[in-house]
Parts: structure tokens; sequence; C-alpha cells
């Protein structure tokens, strides 16, 4: 008789802690107080049409941003969860200006800081397209009892873990401490998320890009080469490659994550830095994807080597199967080589 036993995140969560020997479940704690924040978002984001968290909160973000109501919802719990949890010291969050530490007696010995994007595709809430929330996990670089920018803006090869949280068709979450990358659907009649990705590995070879095509005049020339070559016909490497772009780079990075392809947010004119931001949106996809056998650059040097120097810093991106971004530097190198 076959049993196919539900494996929630807590047990995983619990079963891989041993992978690490001088683990004191710190982290575990950690990453289950991040799953309790997504169960409470989820909870507003699934019924956002029906109460008044829709729209604009009619304030903006240090990027100027309209910001809206859900995100300061999210924001909200992620903070709080953190805060109570006694295993975080501090976080950073795209919707607060700088970073908050936590200065209660726990908090204060707490060995982790998060770096956070509460609710990412803000853009898409009130049409009902994909949302999700992105998190990066770090260990303290100051001594117990000091919390200060220095514990954040750290380049994400120091990540100790990261993930994402996807509020689509179902809700799902996706995580890392290093080895190997796991996804779990939330299962609403239990209220929890349940293992079912289990060691994701995206395909090497892609066939799908993703990139805003409205910037191609901002675009440098050898993104635009690029892009054609993705757009030519040459059955050998089955191009031309499907174009999917949702405008959550959560979701659009998810389902290139899961059915291969490249995802691509450039340097354009208007944004010579790319939009968007290092700490807590490039550096989290990028150790995920390295985990899953992708790649991610910034067009020039691999995201996880750059060394942070402010908190909402941006960076342009090029990330999934390995192929296609390997393919994508060729064509921007060669530009720069012509260049010279
Ligand atoms: P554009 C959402 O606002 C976001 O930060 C990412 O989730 C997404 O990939 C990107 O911006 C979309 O930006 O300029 O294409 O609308």
């Amino acid at each position: 008789m076959v049993i196919n036993k539900v494996i929630t995140l807590n047990e995983f969560i619990l079963e891989t802690q041993k992978d690490f020997p001088y683990a004191s479940g710190e982290l575990s704690g950690l990453l289950g107080d991040i799953a309790f924040a997504a169960k409470l978002i989820n909870r507003s984001v699934n019924k956002a049409g029906l109460i008044d968290i829709l729209g604009n909160a009619g304030n903006s973000n240090i990027h100027g941003e309209e910001v809206k109501k859900l995100d300061i919802y999210a924001h909200e719990q992620m903070t709080n969860c953190l805060r109570v949890s006694g295993e975080c010291a501090g976080i950073a969050s795209e919707e607060a200006d700088g970073i908050v530490v936590f200065d209660d007696e726990r908090s204060r010995k707490a060995q982790y800081v998060v770096c956070f994007d509460p609710l990412d595709g803000s853009s898409n809430i009130d049409v009902n397209i994909s949302i999700g929330t992105i998190f990066a996990i770090y260990r303290k670089i100051n001594p117990v009892g000091i919390c200060d920018e220095l514990d954040f803006l750290q380049p994400g090869k120091q990540l100790v873990a990261a993930g994402y949280v996807i509020y689509g068709s179902s809700t799902m979450m996706v995580y890392s401490t290093g080895n190997g990358v796991n996804g779990f659907t939330l299962d609403p009649s239990i209220g929890e998320f349940c293992l079912s990705h289990p060691n994701i590995q995206t395909p090497p070879k892609g066939s799908i890009y993703s990139v805003n095509e409205s910037y191609w005049n901002k675009f440098s020339p050898g993104v635009n080469n690029f892009i054609r070559y993705c757009k030519d016909n040459d059955k050998a490497t089955g191009r031309p490659f499907n174009s999917r772009y949702i405008g959550t780079l959560v979701s659009d990075f998810h389902r290139n994550l899961i059915k291969g392809g490249i995802f691509m947010y450039p340097a354009t004119t208007s944004h010579p830095n790319g939009k968007l931001r290092l700490m807590y949106e490039c550096n989290p996809m990028a150790f995920l994807v390295e985990k899953a056998g992708g790649m991610a650059t910034d067009g020039a040097q691999r995201i996880l080597d750059i060394q942070p120097t402010a908190l909402h810093q941006r960076s342009p991106l090029f990330i999934g199967a390995t192929d296609l971004v390997r393919k994508a530097m060729e064509f921007v190198y060669e530009e720069q080589y012509a260049a010279l």
C-alpha cells in the first residue's frame, strides 16, 4: 500500500535542519515565521476585492512609487512577524526608507537580519494578476546587541537563505537554505504549506524570454540584438522562443524557473541601473536560480558578487537558464567590444 505522506513546511524545515550540524533552530524558526506572515498576507490578497485595501494608499515610498494599501499591509505583517520572532535583529523593506532595528531583549540577541519586498508586483494588485513576497536572510556581521547597515549591505553570496511566496492560482512558498530549492503549496483546507515541488532544477536550455519590450528604444543595441536573436527562426535552437511577460518579477521568475527561460530587466537610458532592487529582488532570486542550476548577472558580473553600497540600490538583471543568460551576455559583451 502506497501512503503518500504530506510533508508540511514545518516538518521539512525541521528535517533539513539536521543537514546543518550546528543549527540551533533559529533559522528554522525564522523560516516558519515568514511562512506565517505569508499566510496572513495571502488571506488578504485572496479577498482584496472585498475589503477596502484596493487602490492607492494616497502616498508613495522612497522610490516615488504609489504605495497600494496591500503593500502597507504586507509590510506590516512581515515586520510584525519578524519582530515577535525573536530570531531577527532587524529588517530592510522596500516600503521602509531605512533599516528597522528591533530593540526588544530577544531580538537584540538574534543573529539574522531579513531584507524583503513585502508585495512585489503592486501594479497588478487591482487587476487580479499574481503578485508575491520576496525575502533574503543574512547572518549579522556586528556582534550581539549591535545592528546597523553593515549587517545588511552584504553581497548576495553571503546569503544564508532566500525565497519568495507567489500569490497566484495557488499560493506557493519557494525557498533555499543553500541545499537545493524546494516549493510548498498552501493547502487552504489545513492552512499548511505542503511540499509539492521537491528539489527544483531549472531547465538548462530555456525556450522563454521575458522582457518589457516597450523599452526597446531605451535598451542598449546589445540587448536589442539578443531580443532579435530570441525572435529569429532557427529550428535547431528551438527559435523563435516564446515571449511571456507578466510584470511581476516573482511570477515571471517562477514560470521560467519551472519551464526554463530568461527574465531580463536591463539598464535603460532612463534607468541606467535598471529598476529592480539588488538587496530584496535581484539577490534572493539570483541565490535561488544558482541553487536550481541557473545563472544571474547584471550584464557584466555575477549578481551575487556585487558589493552593495546602498540599501535600495538598483541593478540590471539577466536571470534564468544558463544557456540563455550566457547567450545574452555574448550579445551585450559583443556590443561593448564593438564600441572599444
Ligand atoms: P515594468 C513590479 O512593479 C516590479 O518591481 C517587478 O515585480 C517587475 O518585474 C517590474 O517591476 C516590472 O516593471 O517597468 O516592466 O512595469
